[in-house]
């Protein structure tokens, strides 16, 4: 039976009881199409259509609070980690205004805090103990063709001392063959020459030594072309005299008056959710700018990509492994990536690049998805996914449960400005021998970039947002949500959002079944692209249509921790009424990208009156340590709200 709702206010009362099959046969914009605005609002805000589609909510937050949200993590403590950095915002970076807020999404509780660094467009990551990894952020901001005045370029500083590092402040002048200037626009610590004493057979030893080296960039003392050289040269320093002279100079690139792209920097911090404070780790041994961070079985993080300190993508025989129990940094194996590339830890060991990644990197190389195996540093590609020119900003997800080992891919755009964008899905399953895409359903909304999707507790993916075009231009915000359900291979609809999402919005999942859209940062204002746009400060929290279903199974008590293979013992007031059990792992988003959800199904092994019993996997590399959400799931999708445990070993 199709009713067709044809208005009129005695009509819409007359409705009753029924008025769950009314809203099924009808969606949003037709109703304002024909009945305006308030209608419309009166349809939402019905009982009926909050159970069948969801609900969204606009916070205001108070001004002086309001950040753009470029980075998300939520806490063990509940609490959402907002990074904004200089947030986008030449003004913000030259006055070295760097913001992080701390809130509390259920007391309404917001902190700001101190951010030593630009964090700006860095990676982050949850680590084992609850603290989150923040690493990498910006150094200096874009200049576009045309600004630039003074010809710049990437200067090699090199010390051969082997006994002492050499810091050069910002502002060294390093003089060319030619007499020509230029000076450095940041500081430089180069380490000591690497020595090497080898010992022949004749017992005679021989010294080698190997030069230290950073980079800086640097730009001509004066504006104009005299200062544009494209030969490779060597550069002394200015001020040194001595032996100094002889051991540090500078082997500069080409200088010239080409744009500019962002700079990264190689500092690290932990967040730590206890004191709501950053700590300071060492630095990476790379300038990052866009790297991704994905936590590994055993507790250690990888990192790879970025621009980094003149701007140059990473090359790939430069990523690194952070180990949180010694706050060290080592060298991981070498494998070239785009910028903020999508790498999920698969129950293999072996990290899946789906293809997805944002923003920077030529588009013919490291495009291609697969399976990178970390151990013996091999790739096997994984072939089929429709549109693979139009992987830049789209989403990828992990789908539940994690057991599954399936990727999918959701949208996407093409490489840089480009107007292009696709409406492909793509899933990819990781246990098969020879892992393949197949394809999945469209997106409704059609083409979408930025699309932010979020594994909710009833084992459906949340999407919602994104832009038909490059950053929202010409108003291409898709006002759409739809939840993808992985058991039927379908979309369904879900209640619209209000606020339109594209580059620089993060959506994450919170302990209490809700989820949290934020962040946004459109070209333009206007459809014909000629007004600049602001940041999208406001914040929306939808509520899935299973919060709208009656009263919601509870997980009673549970313990705080457990390791690997262990079973837990929860209590639950109605231990028959929960169907599926389970451990999502929170979100750490930006740029619509975030690799570090997950949902991983426990067996309920007994159930008895008053609790039942979980088995946890084995497996560290299904099962990543750290914390998690326990969620409690009803037949009919109702989830509990979650408790925190921590996954140890
Ligand atoms: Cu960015």
């Amino acid at each position: 039976m199709k009713i067709r709702h044809t208005g009129g206010r005695t009509k819409r009362y007359a409705l009753g009881s029924t008025v769950a099959l009314v809203v099924a046969g009808m969606n949003a914009p037709a109703v304002l199409g024909f009945a305006g605005d308030q209608y419309h609002h009166y349809v939402i805000n019905r009982p009926g259509y909050k159970a069948g589609y969801g609900h969204w909510q606009t916070l205001d937050l108070p001004a002086r609070f309001r950040v753009d949200a470029v980075h998300a993590t939520l806490l063990r403590t509940g609490k959402i980690l907002i990074v904004a950095g200089s947030g986008n915002d030449q003004q913000a970076f030259d006055a070295g205004t760097f913001k992080t807020l701390l809130w509390d999404p259920v007391k309404s509780t917001y902190k700001l805090i101190p951010t030593p660094v630009d964090m700006f467009c860095g990676g982050h990551t949850s680590l084992p103990d609850g603290k989150v990894l923040v690493a990498g952020g910006t150094l200096r901001y874009e200049k576009l063709d045309g600004v630039v005045k003074k010809a710049a370029g990437t200067m090699r500083v090199r010390n051969e001392n082997p006994d002492a590092p050499h810091t050069f402040a910002k502002g060294t002048v390093f003089t060319g063959p030619d007499g020509r200037e230029y000076t450095s626009t940041a500081p430089v610590t180069v380490p000591a020459a690497a020595k090497t004493v080898t010992r022949a057979a004749d017992g005679r030893t021989s010294v080698s030594v190997t030069a230290g080296e950073r980079q800086v960039f640097v730009e001509a003392v004066a504006e104009g072309a005299s200062y544009v050289d494209r030969n490779p040269a060597q550069y002394r320093i200015k001020g040194l005299t001595g032996a100094d002279a002889r051991n540090l100079y500078g082997m500069g690139g080409a200088m010239t008056l080409d744009k500019q792209d962002f700079q990264g920097i190689r500092s690290a911090y932990e967040f730590n959710p206890d004191t709501e404070l950053y700590e300071q780790v060492p630095d990476m041994a790379h300038a990052r700018w866009y790297p991704t961070l994905t936590g590994l079985g055993d507790g250690k993080v990888v990192t790879v990509s970025g621009l980094d300190e003149t701007g140059q993508i990473l090359s790939g025989n430069d990523n690194e492994l952070f180990d949180p129990a010694t706050r060290t940094w080592s060298k991981a194996p070498d494998r070239y990536f785009p910028t903020y590339p999508s790498l999920f830890l698969t129950a293999s060991g072996k990290l899946f690049y789906s293809g997805s990644n944002a923003g920077y990197g030529p588009a013919d190389k490291g495009r291609t998805p697969g399976l990178w195996d970390l151990r013996n540093n091999s790739f096997q590609t994984v072939d089929g996914l429709r549109d693979p020119d139009l992987l830049e900003t789209s989403s990828s997800v992990l789908l539940p449960p994690a057991q599954s080992q399936k990727v999918m891919v959701l949208g996407g755009g093409g490489v840089g400005e480009s107007p292009a964008s696709t409406a492909r899905t793509g899933i990819a399953d990781l246990s098969a021998p020879e892992p393949h895409f197949v394809p999945g359903p469209d997106l409704p909304a059609g083409g979408t970039r930025y699309l932010n999707s979020v594994i909710l507790p009833d084992d459906t993916v949340f999407t919602t947002g994104g832009s038909g075009d490059y950053r929202g231009k010409h108003r291409s915000d898709l006002l759409k949500a739809q939840t993808y359900h992985p058991d039927s291979n379908s979309f369904t609809t879900a209640a619209a959002p209000t606020v339109g999402r594209d580059y620089h919005s993060e959506a994450l999942l919170l302990p209490d079944g809700r989820v949290v859209v934020l962040g946004s940062n459109p070209l333009f204002a206007d459809k014909a692209d000629t007004q600049p746009a602001a940041f999208e400060q406001r914040i929306e929290i939808y509520s899935p249509a299973y919060l709208y279903h009656g009263d919601r199974p509870e997980i009673a008590a549970a313990p705080g921790r457990a390791s690997l293979g262990s079973e837990i013992t929860v209590a639950t007031p109605d231990p028959d009424r929960i169907a599926t059990a389970k451990l999502i792992r929170p979100s750490s988003v930006t740029h619509a990208t975030d690799v570090e959800q997950r949902s991983v199904a426990l067996d309920i092994t007994a159930r008895g009156a008053t609790g039942m019993t979980l088995s946890l996997p084995r497996n560290a590399d299904l099962l990543p340590p750290g914390w998690y959400m326990l969620f409690a799931t009803d037949r009919k999708g109702t989830p509990s709200v979650a408790r925190w445990i921590q996954i140890t070993p």
